[in-house]
């Protein structure tokens, strides 16, 4: 009685083990998502801090009054070498997926004329 009990509880404790297993295995795939707002005329927030090695989802929305995107030059990735290029009308938004390979410090932009304050740092640690 007492052997049967264990054995089912033992079975219990794999079983939720292996379910444990699945669903952090896929959340490490599917990665984190960081969420950028392009406003008139700034990124918020400013700065984004993501983890070297892992996958990560990089979101621009726009919820300024005119189109706005978002550049990366450079970013040393699993793909190599990738500029990362976000482009959202107004209440739309843009994202990439991409893993970055080395720590470093990276300026983020956006190249529409007059935007120029709108300015931005991707850290990768
Ligand atoms: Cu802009």
């Amino acid at each position: 009685m007492l052997k049967t009990k264990a054995r089912v509880i033992l079975y219990v404790v794999a079983a939720v083990l292996l379910i444990a297993g699945c669903s952090s295995s896929e959340s490490s795939s599917s990665g984190m998502t960081v969420e950028v707002e392009g406003v008139d005329f700034a990124f918020e927030p400013s700065e984004v801090t993501i983890p070297q090695g892992e996958e990560v989802t990089l979101t621009l929305t726009n919820n300024g009054s005119i189109f706005h995107n978002l550049l990366i030059d450079n970013v040393e990735t699993e793909e190599g070498q990738q500029d990362i290029v976000l482009e959202a009308e107004v209440n739309e938004e843009d994202s990439i997926t991409f893993t970055a390979t080395e720590a470093g410090t990276y300026e983020i932009y956006c190249d529409e004329v007059g935007h120029e304050s709108m300015t931005g740092t991707l850290i990768v640690e």
